[in-house]
């Protein structure tokens, strides 16, 4: 008689033999508490029942299991660890066999690497992604991985994140046998496959009896990969601790490699690189629940336009083209549709140039591609994007254009990055169907969507625009209307701080170092000089005109520009770029600039720390997002990380400025602006919603709340 189900996340019943283990913990089946419990208590009783002579673990659902319940992680551990329970799984004296589907991924895996046997489905993808939350496979993954697939290809496998197909697992032998038959369940498949084991006399096989193949050379490929990894992961904990409990792998006995892999994990556990890296992984997936587009569905869009082709417009008939979607694209004359043209086509031959597409896959892609220039030819449409030039009344006139021609219930967006959308969507007779959605360059690249939400929009509007986000694989961050929504918003005021540290005394080249030190890929100035000086030039010229003749305004930049040094594509900008390079070196005549600006304004140039630094920059950024908050321009400090880590190159293993600040402390970064204030009162002046936070004990933290 087999006893009750032990907990309801996993049920066991006997089919003949076999004890058929079944996890049902939605969405992922992640190996929550009572998932592990479950386990351990279903080899008891297996063990313990005689009638059962092998074991079937299966899950219910789209998932195998996805891992460690990552929600757990950074509170109190509850029993049972699930390395014990793996441990439990593999000491079985009855064959465990596990029948892994959809995703079987970083505890998952290790589950099935702890069982005796293992069936894929083709479809399956395996992995051991601890690795993008700051930790390392910690329920033996490291120790059984490589004496399966070797030292090098386990290793690799943990420190890229990636999963790989099934077929590949089975190469790679992780995986003992295919199940092709997608008409099959888990279940009938998994007990098909156990009862043939059993037929056949298949023993308990267990992992850690077996020796890593090959120690000498897996040694040597460690050491280079060590190596390697010492050199790219910038900073990053986990990636050598992975390394050095696969060293142990090969040179310790079992149990003494597992309790090296405890110990590696559980610093990796408390390490702020976890902390920040699982913020940003379930940030990410808290951004789409907005309340504007709560309760509604989405229009249906099956076709797209885009008008202008320029870059940006270029850039996002790519994306959509990529997300399956037929795309009109209208300019103003054949002159300019001709330029589009060529602009969409660069960015298929860059993609076939670098191998990542054949000749055959560009002509399908391109076959639904629509360049015109009769606004008539969008009539049909049911989502346009205007990318026009960023000027208020050109923007309003191809709205009118668009409300004039478009189909009734067609989703008309803008990608401005600063403009006012409210105006732009009262020059229509329908702003209900008008919202921003702003890309970022290069579009069909970079993964933020800005979706920016006027005060009329319909909430199907907004649910459609977040789908459309879906379908294009973006990551969508809702944003109010404003100048420069969250991103430009803040980016302003930080680069105007880096912009005053330079005119004090740090040169660019110290300030890109400090926040290169960071975790940064590259420094402010830098970035000016990547994406061309003279747009931002052009910017600054527009906006003269209104700008507080008592506000503090650097020149250098403007110096720069004067010369014709736009950045990388005239080879002089903040740096000097030798023919055909990427990165650039110091340049002594920007400094003499800069030098020149400092003595003619009467600044006497002070030294700075690179920390020192890094407090300004940070600070004026954490602050004004602050403001965001308070304006209701970000719904949750978690918006403005996700905006910060996918548009802005903010190091994602620090989460994000607000996950930072809360990481510093609220009460420090408020003493740090109050410090600056000192010397510069007007810039300085910290956000009211930073000091009711500091006074009431919380922090950035405290406002991420669902938005129900
Ligand atoms: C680990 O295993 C450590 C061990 O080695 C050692 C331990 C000692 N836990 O992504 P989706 C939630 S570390 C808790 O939108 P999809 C997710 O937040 C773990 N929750 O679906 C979302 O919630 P909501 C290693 C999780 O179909 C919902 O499930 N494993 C977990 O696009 C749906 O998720 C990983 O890193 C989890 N493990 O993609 C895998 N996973 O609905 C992480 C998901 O409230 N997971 N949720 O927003 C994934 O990569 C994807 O979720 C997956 C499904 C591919 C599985």
């Amino acid at each position: 008689m087999v006893p009750p189900a032990p907990t309801s996340e996993v049920t066991t019943a006997l089919h003949g033999p076999v004890l058929v283990v079944s996890i049902h913990n939605p969405p992922v089946n992640a190996l929550s508490a009572a998932v592990r419990r479950g386990l351990a208590d279903a080899m008891a009783q297996a063990d313990a029942t005689p009638e059962v002579q092998g074991v079937l673990i299966v899950s219910e659902g789209r998932t195998f299991i996805a891992g460690a319940d990552i929600r757990e992680f950074g509170k109190p551990p509850v029993p049972p660890a699930l390395p014990d329970v793996c441990q439990r799984i593999e000491s079985c004296t009855k064959p465990v066999v596990a029948c892994l589907q959809g995703a079987a991924l970083g505890g998952g895996l290790e589950v099935a690497l702890a069982s005796h046997h293992r069936l894929a489905f083709a479809a399956a993808k395996l992995g051991l992604p601890e690795v993008e939350l700051g930790l390392m496979p910690g329920a033996g993954g490291t120790q059984r991985a490589p004496r399966l697939m070797g030292a090098k290809a386990a290793a690799e496998l943990m420190l890229s994140g990636k999963p790989i197909s099934a077929q590949a697992g089975v190469q790679a032998g992780l995986i003992d046998r295919l199940e092709e038959d997608t008409r099959l369940s888990p279940l009938a498949a998994g007990l098909a496959y156990t009862q043939a084991l059993l037929a056949q006399g298949a023993p308990v096989r267990r992992v850690r009896d077996r020796a890593v193949a090959e120690p000498a050379a897996a040694l040597v490929a460690l050491q280079a990969l060590a190596d390697d990894t010492a050199k790219k992961s910038r900073g990053l904990f986990s990636p050598l601790k992975i390394i050095e409990a696969v060293r142990a792998a090969v040179e310790l006995p079992f149990d003494e490699g597992m309790a090296l892999e405890r110990r590696l994990f559980l610093a990796c556990i408390d390490s702020p690189q976890r902390a920040g890296l699982i913020h940003a992984f379930f940030a990410e997936r808290e951004v789409a629940k907005v309340p504007e587009a709560r309760g509604a569905a989405p229009r249906p869009v099956a076709s797209l336009a885009v008008i202008g082709g320029g870059t940006m417009g270029a850039g996002i008939a790519a994306a959509a083209l990529d997300a399956g979607l037929p795309v009109v694209m209208v300019e103003r004359d054949d002159e300019a549709i001709a330029r589009g043209v060529a602009n969409v086509a660069k960015v298929y031959d860059g993609l076939v140039a670098k191998g990542r597409l054949t000749e055959g896959q560009k002509a399908a892609t391109l076959a639904r591609f629509t360049p015109t220039t009769r606004y008539a030819d969008v009539v049909t449409v049911d989502l346009v994007i205007e990318a026009v030039f960023e000027d208020l009344e050109v923007k309003k006139a191809v709205f009118r254009q668009l409300d004039a021609v478009c189909k009734p219930g067609a989703v008309l967006a803008t990608n401005t990055s600063y403009l006012d959308i409210d105006a732009i969507a009262a020059a229509t007779r329908r702003p209900q169907d008008v919202i921003g959605l702003h890309f970022f360059s290069p579009a069909n690249i970079m993964k933020l969507l800005e979706i920016v939400v006027p005060a009329q929009v319909s909430p199907d509007v907004v649910a459609t625009a977040f789908e459309l986000a879906k379908r294009m694989k973006k990551v969508p961050v809702r944003a109010g209307v404003c100048d420069g929504f969250i991103g430009n918003r803040i980016l302003a005021v930080y680069k105007q701080a880096a912009d005053y540290l330079m005119e004090d005394g740090a040169s660019p080249y110290e300030i890109d170092a400090a926040v290169r030190s960071f975790g940064y890929p590259m420094g402010p100035f830098q970035v000016t000089d990547l994406a061309g000086g003279d747009i931002g030039w052009a910017t600054r010229k527009r906006r003269a005109a209104t700008r507080d003749p008592w506000a503090r305004y650097v020149e250098v930049a403007d110096r720069i520009c004067e010369r014709g040094w736009f950045g990388q594509k005239t080879g002089r900008g903040f740096y000097r770029y030798p023919p055909g390079a990427r990165s650039g070196q110091p340049d002594p005549e920007v400094l003499a600039i800069v030098d020149a600006e400092r003595a003619r304004k009467g600044v006497r140039p002070r030294t700075f720390t690179a920390e020192e630094i890094l407090r300004r920059y940070l600070a004026a950024m954490v602050n004004e997002g602050a403001r965001v908050l308070a304006d209701g321009i970000a719904l949750r400090p978690l918006d403005i990380d996700v905006t910060f880590l996918h548009g802005y190159g903010f190091p994602r293993h620090r989460g994000g400025p607000m996950k930072y600040a809360d990481t510093v402390g609220l009460p420090q970064i408020l003493a740090d602006i109050r410090r600056f204030a000192e010397d510069d009162p007007l810039f300085w002046q910290p956000a009211p919603l930073l000091e009711q936070l500091v006074a009431e004990g919380r922090n950035f933290d405290s406002l991420n709340q669902p938005a129900d």
